[in-house]
């Protein structure tokens, strides 16, 4: 189906070639000129659908290139040591930014360099089970003031079950990114594959990024990327983002960090409905998804 001109029902959101963008926090002219980027094999793309772990991944990329070492970004927020290509301004900064150059991205596929096809830089695309991303992009869309803000956890839920949000529908996403295992440089990697043993998380991601780390760097990647640790540090958990963007006083980037809090939100009757579309858009998807804490083994 070709989604360029439906209508969204979203307010703060632009629709461009199909994607919901952000009003004010990304320009289309911009976001069309990353397919065109020159890529070096050292670039690094952290991918995301929002709410999925991107704050996390910017964390632990942030600490592999500093090889566990805090004082290395003493004062630096990990979002701007690990920023968005597509947020305004950032595409020029870019092309020009000396090695590595890692970066973070909400988009889909079709949008990024054109040279990722061709295996030059490498993918890192971390998902979530979407049931307990719905519940987190609710509590963010209240704390996000470039979101609008929702009436209610049902007129939430409907609008994430239509894709009507930032990032769009979170099945096209994945299943687009997935599409791509083969072209790309691509490692997949679970929000709770890291809960459930963020050392070894670690030690995959710096496998695939060719960093050698020693055991204390490790360990010290993973000290300072736990939920309780980057909750106590402002550069860690957004706290420095401006009100403009972030009203603090409505809630924490960091809220919960935990598996299954859906079944806090969920009614029987919209987790029914949940399950079908699951079903019915993944059933061929060769991806298992944790839904509560007791399905990890
Ligand atoms: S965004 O807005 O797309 O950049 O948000 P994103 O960073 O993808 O997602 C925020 C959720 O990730 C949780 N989080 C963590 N969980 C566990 N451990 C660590 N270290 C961690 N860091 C971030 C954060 O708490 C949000 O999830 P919820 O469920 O709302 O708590």
């Amino acid at each position: 189906m070709d989604h360029t001109d439906m209508k969204i029902d979203n307010s703060k959101l632009i629709r461009h070639k199909g994607f919901n963008l952000i009003s004010g926090i990304h320009d289309p002219d911009e976001v069309d000129q990353i397919y065109d980027l020159e890529l070096r094999d050292s670039d690094v793309f952290s991918v995301t659908y929002p709410k999925s772990g991107t704050i996390w991944m910017q964390q632990i990329l942030m600490l592999i290139e500093a090889k566990g070492d805090m004082t290395v970004n003493k004062h630096r927020m990990n979002g701007n040591a690990v920023p968005w290509i597509e947020a305004r301004g950032k595409v020029k900064e870019f092309a020009t930014e000396l090695s590595p150059r890692v970066r973070t991205t909400h988009l889909q596929h079709r949008f990024m360099p054109l040279a990722l096809r061709q295996k030059k830089g490498k993918v890192i695309y971390v998902t979530r089970n979407p049931k307990d991303v719905l519940v987190s992009y609710f509590y963010f869309h209240k704390v996000a003031t470039m979101l609008e803000t929702p009436k209610d956890f049902n007129d939430f839920f409907e609008k994430f079950m239509k894709g009507d949000v930032h990032g769009g529908s979170w099945f096209e996403h994945i299943k687009t990114w997935y599409s791509q295992k083969d072209n790309m440089n691509i490692f997949f990697i679970t929000y709770e594959e890291m809960i459930q043993d963020l050392h070894s998380a670690v030690e995959r991601i710096a496998a695939f990024l060719g960093k050698d780390l020693t055991q204390e760097q490790s360990a010290n990647v993973v000290k300072h990327s736990t939920f309780k640790n980057m909750k106590q540090i402002p550069e860690a958990n957004y706290e420095y983002i401006s009100s403009d963007l972030l009203d603090h006083q409505q809630g924490s980037f960091m809220r919960k960090g935990t598996i299954g809090d859906w079944k806090n939100h969920f009614t029987v009757a919209q987790n029914e409905r949940f399950d079908k579309l699951f079903q019915d858009e993944m059933k061929d998807f060769p991806v298992q998804f944790i839904w509560e804490v007791c399905d990890i083994v």
